[in-house]
Order: structure tokens, then sequence, then C-alpha cells
């Protein structure tokens, strides 16, 4: 069986004051012409399908566009919610669709039936494990006792383990932060006080571990537990970063071979780096100057207007730093990602409140695990709802 594995579409996110819907589209044909070029059964998408619980209704369109086009050619598809994702939305039509040989899963439940595909090695065991913090793991599976994201997924895979015989081939799918990996700035945090890291060790017997959550390509802890890094680049430090998809080659002995083929986006999302002088010389920068660009202006004076003149060589002009200029002003110096670094650092806003409060009082351990926990709880529902 040969399968793609995606995941962290981001469907409608807001980049650099910008909705990505239109790049993403660009990006997804070409996802579409691979799956058909290297005859895919099934395209398998590890969460964080759209950017947000209640996303615009373009990335909706898009969404549900892609669905009927791989339907179209026979691929199944599998999906689970991500923490950006709402899980209750995400399971819309979810019975419906599987007539269509669309798999999902939005919300986590206890004995949860696994997907099975049939190839001509006989079945492959496909188990869906949508994001869930450790609270709605506890709901689902009726936990009295306060668990770590750790235990939570140990309990969540027992539970998907025990539903698939041995000896048999299987599939995990799962959005998590795998204990090791590397993150990026466009990844929200999932939880914003205790670890939120989970160990590779859970997804040993699966034949393949289909990751989703951290935005760069990665192994986790072994060869084939995998992240495929998101569709896009969503934040300047993945600038660097390939993105693509894995081709994953199942073979009837279980064993398993992947290739990650990279995707050309519409737009690229780089750094350049120079004076202004330099910017303005011809040739000095040979890449398309309508890619999303950070500049990072090197002149150690003050420049009139300088967002304005880098505007006029680079249009799509996301974010600029002055790495050499004393007398930086906020106006000039654009910060995407304010709104992220906000939910970063509301446990220390709390915790300075909590010291201002209580004129000098730290937080214990206990009380901002208590507080950490509530603000999870917070995001969680701030996701379910409109
Ligand atoms: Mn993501």
């Amino acid at each position: 069986m040969r399968f793609l594995h995606t995941a962290d579409w981001h469907l409608g996110k807001l980049f650099g004051q910008r909705y990505m819907t239109s790049d993403q589209r660009y990006v997804l044909e070409e996802l579409l012409s691979l799956v058909k070029e290297a005859k895919v059964d099934a395209v398998v998408i590890a969460g964080d399908i759209y950017d947000r619980g209640v996303p615009p209704a373009e990335a909706v369109d898009l969404m549900s566009e892609v669905l009927a086009r791989l339907s179209e050619r026979k691929v199944s598809v599998l999906y689970i919610a991500g923490n950006h994702d709402s899980a209750s939305r995400i399971d819309f039509g979810r019975s419906v669709m599987e007539r269509s040989g669309v798999y999902l899963r939005g919300r986590i439940a206890k004995g949860a039936e696994p997907v099975v595909l049939e190839d001509d090695a006989g079945p492959v065991y496909f188990s869906l494990i949508p994001f869930a913090a450790p609270l709605d793991v506890r709901d689902a599976f009726g936990i009295e006792a306060s668990i770590s994201y750790d235990e939570a997924m140990e309990a969540v895979v027992a539970d998907a383990r025990s539903r698939i015989p041995a000896g048999v081939r299987s599939v995990a799918i799962a959005h998590a932060f795998l204990a090791g990996g590397r993150s990026s700035e466009s990844e929200r945090p999932l939880s914003v006080g205790g670890s939120d890291q989970v160990r590779p060790v859970h997804f040993k017997d699966y034949s393949y571990t289909a990751l989703g959550h951290l935005h760069g390509p990665q192994r986790a802890g072994a060869e084939n537990i995998r992240y495929s890094g998101s569709l896009l680049k969503y934040s300047f430090d993945e600038a660097k970063q390939q993105k693509g998809a894995i081709v994953v080659d199942l073979a009837a002995d279980g064993t398993v071979a992947q290739e990650f083929v990279p995707l050309a986006p519409r737009h690229d999302v780089r750094i350049v780096t120079g004076t202004l002088d330099e910017l303005r010389t011809d040739g000095f920068d040979p890449l398309p100057h309508d890619d999303y660009v950070r500049v990072d202006l090197l002149d150690k004076d003050t420049i009139l207007n300088a967002y304005d003149k880098l505007q006029a060589i680079y249009p799509n002009l996301f974010a600029l730093t002055r790495p050499n200029w004393k007398a930086k002003s906020a106006d000039e110096l654009a910060a995407p990602s304010q709104a992220q670094q906000k939910e970063r650092s509301a446990l220390t806003l709390f915790s300075d409140f909590f010291r201002d409060a209580t004129e000098g009082d730290e937080l214990s351990d206990e009380q901002r695990q208590v507080v950490a926990e509530c603000l999870d709880e917070m995001e969680c529902e701030r996701r379910e709802q409109p």
C-alpha cells in the first residue's frame, strides 16, 4: 500500500496580515498532482486541517473541494483534528463521508474502531488519534486522576492497539509533540504550563506513525515515526525548511520505505539581509521579489519611511528588523506573531498579576499547575465556540 502523509495545512491562516488561502489552493494543486503521479491509495492528514476552530468560508470550501477531488479519484482520505481545529466541527459528516472513502475523527473516544483498508497483501489497520488534551482523555476514558500528556497518550494508544489483531500491518495517525522534536514559531503550544510532550515509545508497535503538530519535517524517535511538516512556511523561522509531503510505501511484511517529496509554493517565505542601497541594486537579490519577505535591514542610520521604501522593492514585505539600529521605533517594526506571543505569555501575565496582588508572593508549583490547566481548558473551550 502506498499513501501520502501530510499535516498542518492550517487552511485559512492569516500570515503577515494576509489570508493564505489562495497560496494553499495553489500548493494543494501540486499535492493533487503528486497523488496522481505517485498513484497513492490514500492520503493521510495528521491534524490542523484549519488554522482555527471556526475557519473562514473560503478555507472550508477549499477543504470540501480537495476531498471531492480525492474521492473522485477513488483515493481514500484519513484525517484527524489537531490542536487548532474544533474537534466537534471536524467530526461533521463523519458517517456519511465514510461511504465515500473519507475517514475522519475530531473528538477522542474510548473504543474507537480502527479504519481498515485493504491491498493485495491483506488489511492495514489505521488508528485515528485526534489531538486531545489530558482533560478530554479523562472525560472520554473515565479517568479520575490528573494525568499528563504522556499518560493520556499511553491510555489512548493502549485502547487503539487493543482493537488491532496481532501480526497485522498498522498505521497510527496522531497530532502530538513527541519528545526530542524541534519546534517552529508558527506552532501554538499544546499546553501553556506543564509538559505537553509524549514519548515516541507509545507508537513502537505501528508499522508507521504519521504525525502532525511540528511544522518542520523530521523523524521522531525512529525512522518510521515521522512528521511530514506543514503544507507551507507559516513563520520566518521556517524560511530554511523544505515543505512537502511523504510518500510512504508499506510492504506486505510491514516494512516501510518513505520518500519526502518537496512541493513548490506560489510564494516562497524568506529573509533578505542587506542595506537599503544594496537591496535597491539590480541583481542583488535574484529571487522573485513578490515572495513573502522579512527584511533584516543592516543600515546603522535612521531611514525615513523605511517600510514604504522597502515595500516598493518587495510588494509582499511582511516584516522588517533593524539589527544595527539603536533607536528602534515600534511602528517601523512589524510584528506578525503578536497574537501568538500573547498566548505564550498568558501564564507569565497571570504570575505577574499574582505577585502584584499579593505584594510579592510567587505562585507555588501546585498553584501554577492549576492556573495552567485553567488556561488550557479555556483554550479548548474557545476553539469549540463560535
Ligand atoms: Mn500546526
